[in-house]
């Protein structure tokens, strides 16, 4: 086996996003693409000499090839050691763990997490840090910069590692550590739950439909659910992984998971229904005839979380992302508690979760965490939920009508204009920008603007600036509207809306999400001419 160092030039194109790189396969399969952005990782993050790193994927097309370049890279670049999931499958919160339990100084976790799999979709690659936590913007600059002077690379001539093999070999003088994906992590979840409980909800006859998407969390939620908690055989469906997650798009939320509400909505509903997304970090709840918004999600746990054994001394405080409903607020302050609002993205978390300043962490998104990974968890929330469930043995709808009860009704809901031209997106957000000075005090229907901003975050731990995150206007109602471009996708733009609005009134907590929302979503047309600037009339998607 003999190492090489090929000559190479930079490509354009590498600047990681809100969670790494994302890319067509395609691309990511193009002549050293892969390679380049693998070799800029490891020069940003100052070499891997001597070090051990974590690598493993969501199993998407292209997974198992990517991880043998990454092994050779890894063992020509003077790695001591890589720990892999079987069949290069780790969940990211998984891989988060292992990162974090075998004290090791990162990872590599492959996945565009919600976006679709396949050859001609999309694929994506990550560095997380020692804390187990996505790099943070200060690491991500070094990659990209490394990515615009790159030139050459890396890499041993060798043949495949046998990713199915569990057990320790060598690849040169590397060791390959080949791991159970589940293993450690169903052992964590046991350390955090009332296990009992959950058993003796199951035992009880409580029925649940647990969506794997075809992604990554099946053998997961089997080994968890069915396994250990004792649910019915075939609680868990659409639970073996597949590179192109069946066709579809494992993204956990009503419109992609539309066959998960269509069975809680139907007479025989189960008693609880759960999905996960491509990558295991994002989950969906939906109760009998109830689906509960992520951002109601995260109220609900913060506010009862105290039931689950981890969290029985009560939570530090509570974080959410910027354009994630107020919900989660208003229980940190009947609960005397700090709650922090971030940018986009589970990377702003991190310092938080570190310095012992948030326990809970959630964004709109359908992302939910706790300080036991420092990435966000899909099955961990789904557990939560459940040792709530066998703690108070009420319903979700029952749970949900409490919760809106005691502290109000934030309405939500998220508007995508997906693959829009990127200069038209910039063109609208710059025209809200230039309203800035002239909209408080204007009136749109019922609605009275009282703050019109862009978001900008000073990490209170480590005093970072993270400007442009989002345009914000809030209404006197109590109401407000965010714009956002994604980072995440992989084609044109995306323009994120992000509507709410305050309920506090008890009689008018049943309204459907859209009708509550009408006149923000009428506001939001007419100061930001999204019709005009995008060539649209509705939006791709409605959550
Ligand atoms: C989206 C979500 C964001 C999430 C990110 C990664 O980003 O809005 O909340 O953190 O995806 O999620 P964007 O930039 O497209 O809005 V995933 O499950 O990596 O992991
Ligand atoms: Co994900």
């Amino acid at each position: 086996m003999t190492r090489h160092s090929v000559q190479t030039q930079p490509v354009d194109g590498q600047k990681p996003g809100t969670s790494g790189l994302r890319k067509k396969t395609r691309v990511f399969m193009g002549a050293h693409y892969l390679e380049n952005y693998v070799q800029s990782i490891f020069d940003g993050i100052g070499g891997v000499e001597g070090k051990t790193l974590v690598v493993g994927g969501d199993g998407r097309f292209f997974n198992d090839r990517a991880i043998q370049v990454i092994l050779r890279m890894a063992e020509a670049n003077g790695a001591a050691a890589c720990i892999v999931g079987q069949n290069g499958i780790l969940s990211t919160p998984a891989a988060s763990h292992l990162i974090r339990k075998r004290g090791t100084d990162g990872g590599l976790i492959l996945s565009a997490s919600h976006n679709p799999g396949g050859e001609d979709e999309d694929f994506g690659l990550k560095y997380n840090g020692p804390n187990g936590g996505p790099a943070n913007e200060g690491v991500t600059d070094k990659i990209f910069a490394r990515t615009k002077t790159i030139d050459q690379y890396h890499i041993l001539d060798a043949q495949d590692v046998d990713l199915g093999a569990i057990g320790t070999s060598t690849l040169g003088a590397m060791t390959v550590e080949i791991v159970d994906p589940v293993a450690d992590y169903a052992d964590l979840m046991e350390q955090l739950f009332d296990f009992d409980a959950i058993r003796a909800l199951f035992a009880s006859g409580f029925r649940m439909r647990f969506d794997a998407m075809h992604a990554v969390t099946g053998p997961y939620a089997t080994a968890i659910l069915e396994g250990k908690l004792g649910a019915a055989k075939g609680t868990v469906v659409n639970g073996t992984p597949l590179p192109d997650f069946g066709g579809g798009h494992p993204d956990p939320n009503p419109i992609w998971a539309k066959d998960l509400m269509d069975a809680m909505f139907a007479q025989d509903a189960p008693d609880f229904g759960a999905a996960s997304d491509g990558d295991g970090d994002r989950n969906m709840i939906v109760g009998r005839s109830q689906y509960v918004t992520p951002s109601d999600s995260l109220a609900v746990l913060a506010a009862l979380a105290h039931l689950a054994p981890a969290y029985s001394k009560g939570l530090a405080g509570v974080a959410r992302s910027m354009p994630t409903s107020g919900a989660v607020d208003r229980v940190a302050a009947a609960k005397g508690i700090e709650c922090f609002e971030t940018p986009t993205g589970w990377k702003f978390f991190g310092n938080l979760l570190d310095a012992g300043r948030a326990t809970l962490c959630g964004e709109e998104s359908a992302g939910t965490g706790s300080d036991h990974v420092r990435e966000k968890d899909g099955l961990w929330a789904v557990l939560l939920w459940l040792n709530i469930l066998a703690v108070t043995r009420k319903s979700v709808k029952e749970l949900m009508n409490d919760h809106w009860a005691e502290y109000g009704r934030n309405y939500y809901s998220r508007h995508d204009y997906e693959d829009v031209d990127a200069g038209a997106a910039a063109t609208m957000m710059d025209g809200l920008r230039a309203q800035f000075g002239t909209l408080v005090g204007k009136t749109f229907g019922p609605l009275t603007v009282s703050s019109a901003d862009e978001f900008a975050y000073d990490d209170p731990v480590d005093g970072s600036h993270s400007a442009g995150q989002g345009i914000r206007i809030g209404f006197s109602s109590g109401g407000r509207v965010v714009f956002r471009l994604s980072g995440t996708g992989t084609v044109g733009a995306t323009v994120r809306v992000y509507l709410e609005e305050l309920e506090t009134d008890p009689a008018r907590m049943d309204q459907d999400a859209q009708e509550a929302l009408a006149p923000i979503i009428a506001a939001a047309e007419e100061i930001a001419g999204i019709r005009a600037h995008t060539g649209r009339t509705a939006p791709n998607v409605i959550t």
